[in-house]
């Protein structure tokens, strides 16, 4: 391995941020509540066939006042968590900055013309925090010829289409991330099969990596690219969600994992786990060689649910009495 992950290595807690427009849904389409097999509050658009534009009305759900990324850092900060990764564009394709690739972005949709990623990244750097950026890479149901599982909301997309998406949207995004927001500690990316199962060509996710090369060469790659894991390409291994190791690993490795059921909010989440259940995802990974990126998902009004606040403070509290600064 290289020393690029050195700080990864040592940091092993971090916070893990799923906000977007269907955090304004709240779990909840039409009086419809999860139906199909996924019931992730963040997939409601997919599990919905909710159109482009009645999705995009969510972003006039948004409360701008209450929204103050520096809340989330700070909370990040209190936990005892070393970094942050907030999904900059999620499989929904919504990009939560003002990028200029499109214009299906939350400052446009909103009419707020707030970029919350720069907002991010000047409270990260204000309060010495690390941070990352999720980017959907593979799913993204906003673009005629992305991603989209069983094509229902894109329809067919050929090797030639998909290369058209990652060409003029995909890698066009990624150089705005990696150019207009500072150091970026890492890109997190979110395919969880080998690329060779998927539409990528091998080629194509080589130029995302040489792009983060190039532009921000300290930047870390997380192991859901697609490629093999391999110090070329990847600096650390990302297991499945919430899927805890179970031998001691050399390589740099994490867990990313969910307080609730959902990574975005849901108004009806029941599946909360326990502050002990969290202590021991933390403690074993980290006895393992790994770490944990623990979510939260905020609401459209910026504020985080009670139930993640209380747990991310007792974490804390153990953490600063007993962990190592
Ligand atoms: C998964 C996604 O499909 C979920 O929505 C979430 O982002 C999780 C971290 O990764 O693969």
């Amino acid at each position: 391995q290289n020393n690029r992950s050195a700080w990864f290595e040592d940091a092993r807690f971090g916070m893990f941020i799923h906000w977007g427009l269907y955090s304004a849904a709240e779990g909840i389409w039409k009086g419809e509540n999860l139906r199909y097999a996924n019931n992730y509050a963040e997939w409601i658009r997919y599990r919905n066939r909710i159109s482009k534009e009645e999705y995009g009305a969510l972003a006039q759900r948004f409360v701008w006042d209450s929204i103050d990324p520096e809340q989330w850092v700070l909370l990040a900060k209190q936990a005892g968590m070393k970094y942050i990764i907030i999904t900059s564009k999620h499989h929904d394709g919504v990009a939560l900055w003002d990028t200029q690739v499109g214009n299906y972005s939350l400052p446009k949709l909103s009419g707020s013309g707030r970029d919350v990623i720069k907002e991010m990244a000047d409270a990260c750097r204000k309060h010495g925090m690390k941070l990352g950026f999720y980017y959907s890479h593979w799913i993204d149901w906003e673009h005629p010829y992305a991603w989209d599982h069983n094509q229902e909301l894109t329809g067919h997309v050929t090797d030639e289409q998909f290369n058209q998406y990652w060409q003029e949207k995909a890698l066009p995004q990624l150089r705005e991330l990696l150019t207009n927001y500072g150091d970026i500690a890492m890109m997190w990316f979110d395919m969880w099969i080998p690329y060779q199962h998927t539409i990528f060509k091998k080629e194509q996710l080589e130029q995302a990596v040489a792009l983060i090369r190039e532009l921000q060469p300290n930047c870390l790659i997380n192991s859901r690219l697609g490629l093999p894991t391999d110090a070329k390409y990847v600096d650390f291994e990302t297991l499945g969600d919430n899927q805890f190791g179970s031998s001691y690993k050399q390589h740099p490795w994490e867990t990313p994992g969910t307080i609730a059921h959902s990574w975005g909010y849901n108004g009806q989440e029941k599946e909360w786990k326990s502050t002990g259940q969290l202590f021991e995802s933390l403690i074993s990974n980290v006895a393992l060689n790994g770490g944990f990126t623990l979510n939260i998902g905020p609401r459209a009004d910026g504020t985080v649910p009670y139930e993640s606040i209380s747990r991310l403070h007792d974490l804390g509290a153990w953490l600063q009495q007993y962990g190592e600064s």
